[in-house]
This record gives C-alpha cells, structure tokens and sequence, in this order.
C-alpha cells in the first residue's frame, strides 16, 4: 500500500509542477482530493486491510491528504503573487515626480500681436486699459450715440443677459469710461487722453474665413486741443509700420459710424493672396482692419468732455484679424481651434 501512496504523491507533484495559473488549482484538488478523487479513492481500498495496517494504511493516507491540501495552499499563494506581480510589471510607469511636460507652452498669435500694439501705443505716450466683457446696453450703444432702435444696432447683434446686460460687441463700450476717467486730468492740468483699450468682443453672426461670432479689437483714442485728422493717420500708419515691418498697401474710404464724424474704413491690402482676391479677403484683394475717424460730439459731451474745446480721434482695430495678416493664417476661426499643434507653431522674438 505504502507503494500506491508513493505513487500518488509522485503523480501529484507532477500535476502540481504543471500548473499555469491559479485557475487549476481547483482543478487539481478536485482530481485528488475531491469525493471521486485518487486520495478518496486510496481509502476505499482500506477495507481490505487488517485493523493495524487499516489504522497504519488510514494515518499515511491522512498525512498524504494534508500535505497535498498543504501544497495545493502554498503553490497557489506563489502563483497570485506572481500573477500581481506580472500585472504590476505590465502597467505603463508614472513617475509622480517627473514634470507634465518637458515643452514649453507658447503665446496664442492673439496675445503676440496685442502684445506688440501695446508695446508701440505704449512708446507712443497711449496707456493701456482693461475693460469688462459684460457691459450695459448704455456702455455698449448709448453712450457712443446708439440710441435704442437705432439701425446701426443690427450691425452688432449680441448676446444678452436676462438681466438686460450683453456680451460687448465692441471696444467702443469702454469709450465713455475712458473719456471720463482722465477727462479731469486733460480739463484741469492740459494732459491729453490717449488710451488703447483691447478686448473680446461677440457678436451673433454667421462665421467664415473673416467672421468669428467671438474676436479681438483694440481701440483706442486721443482727445486734446486741436486734435486732427492728420493725427489720425499718423498713428495708423506707425502702428502698421510696427507691426508689419514692411510696405503693406492701405486705403482709407468714408466709413459710417455713430460715434465718429467724419468716419472712415481703414482696410489692408491681403496679405494671404497678395491682393489678388481670396477666400480670407472675401475675394476682394482687400480686409476691413480697423474702422477710426474723428470722435462725435454728442460722444465727447456724454464723456463730460466740452467739443467746443476738445476734438478727439478713435480707431477700432480687429486684433483677430490683424493676427491672421500677420502670421498668414487662412481662415480666421482656426485662431479659435484650440488645435496646440496649429497654434504653438507662432512665436514672435519681439514678444518672448
Ligand atoms: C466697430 O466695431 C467700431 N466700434 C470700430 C470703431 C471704433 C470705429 C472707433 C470708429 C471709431 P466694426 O464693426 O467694423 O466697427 O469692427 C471693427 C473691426 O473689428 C473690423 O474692421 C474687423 O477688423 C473686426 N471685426 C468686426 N467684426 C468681426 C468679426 N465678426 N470677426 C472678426 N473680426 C471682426
């Protein structure tokens, strides 16, 4: 008997030598210890014996019951273990400690130009101002001599709060607070007012390669004595010369806005086809960049601002679309993409 006990161990180890994964384990202690299995089955064979070897016979098989439950344990623990580790070495590493990104982010084209305007205005004696995005419909259209049902209005259709404020749809809305912040200092001291003020604005329109319902002015205005047309001019063409550091071609035709008189239409030759027309010029050869003209009256008196004394100029550049000129970007919504890969390929040195 001791024989068969022998050989049912041997047969044992080999199954357990053999065992993959922690699934088998069942499989094999079923096959040896289960009700059927070959350790059961040894016992049965007991009734043959006498009553010392049955009592003999009956131990061993026992022990040899013990030992497998015992190895079928042990084996098992090891192959999970084993099993986690191999998970674990599968997983991809992380090291917490390592920095997200080993790249440095870059300006969106945006801030690089509005950047730039700041710095040359700035050289030019203009401060900058902020102004919010939220704004009253006074702000916005009122004080820059937009009454309510005025057709221009349907030039800047907005978003509007429920409490009857908007999303600004343009630059213009900071005017009256800007004319009224250094209108003390120009009527008691003589310093005139120069300020740029750029800003998001929206507007509820359809888009295309020139349209975004989102984008950037910055305006700007200079009020003192005898402040003329000729001033105008002379700050336009130093700020394109800045920026574009070279020959662009320009033109300037009357343009019509409420806030200003005479008005004009500063427009730029496209850059993107050369003048030839396309898509990013609305096939004209020509871009609408920053609208100006002399500030109205009625603009100056609701500013606190005597237009007897005073006269001023205003100008709303498209900063958005100044940026697509500059950096030759075809279609004015890819500046809204959020696409890095597009966006990190501008850097400008004057700006690092
Ligand atoms: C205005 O917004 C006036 N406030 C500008 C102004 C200021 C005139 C001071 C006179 C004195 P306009 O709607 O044309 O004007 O917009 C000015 C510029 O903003 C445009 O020439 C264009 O460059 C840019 N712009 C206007 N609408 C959009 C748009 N939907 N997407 C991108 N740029 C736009």
């Amino acid at each position: 008997m001791d024989d068969k006990i022998n050989q049912l161990k041997q047969q044992f180890n080999t199954r357990l030598s053999e065992i993959q994964n922690t699934m088998d384990f069942d499989k094999v202690r079923v096959e040896f210890l289960g009700k059927k299995g070959s350790v059961t089955s040894l016992l049965k064979g007991m009734k043959d014996l006498s009553g010392d070897e049955r009592k003999e016979f009956g131990k061993k098989v026992n022990e040899l019951k013990q030992d497998i439950a015992q190895l079928i344990e042990d084996k098992s623990e090891e192959l999970k273990r084993m099993e986690i580790e191999a998970e674990i070495n599968s997983m991809p590493k992380y090291d917490i400690t390592t920095p997200a990104s080993l790249t440095r982010g870059s300006y969106h084209p945006i801030t690089l130009v509005q950047r730039q305007c700041e710095s040359i205005f700035k050289s030019m004696g203009f401060t900058v101002e902020d102004y919010a995005e939220v704004v009253t419909d006074y702000e916005c259209f009122e004080s820059v001599n937009i009454p309510k049902h005025h057709p221009a209005r349907d030039m800047q259709d907005t978003y509007y709060l429920e409490n009857g404020q908007l999303l600004k749809s343009q630059t213009s809305a900071a005017q009256n607070a800007i004319l009224r912040k250094y209108g003390k200092n120009l009527k008691e001291n003589g310093v005139p007012i120069k300020a740029i003020f750029p800003g998001r604005c929206f507007r509820n329109e359809a888009t295309d390669a020139t349209h975004e319902n989102t984008f950037f002015q910055m305006e700007g205005v200079m009020v003192d004595k005898d402040i003329s047309i000729s001033n105008l001019i002379y700050f336009m063409k130093t700020m394109l010369s800045e920026v574009f550091r070279k020959d662009i071609k320009v033109r300037l035709r009357p343009g019509f806005f409420p806030f200003v008189e005479p008005g004009f239409e500063l427009d730029i030759n496209c850059l993107i086809c050369g003048g030839e027309g396309c898509p990013s010029c609305g096939h004209s050869g020509w871009l609408e960049l920053c609208p100006c003209g002399m500030i109205h009256p009625e603009v100056l008196k609701e500013g606190g601002i005597d237009p007897e004394e005073y006269t001023g100029f205003a100008f709303g550049l498209g900063l958005t679309r100044l940026a697509m000129m500059k950096y030759g970007v075809k279609d004015i919504r890819d500046l809204n993409s959020g696409n890095l890969k597009a966006l990190s390929q501008f850097t400008d040195d004057d700006n690092e």
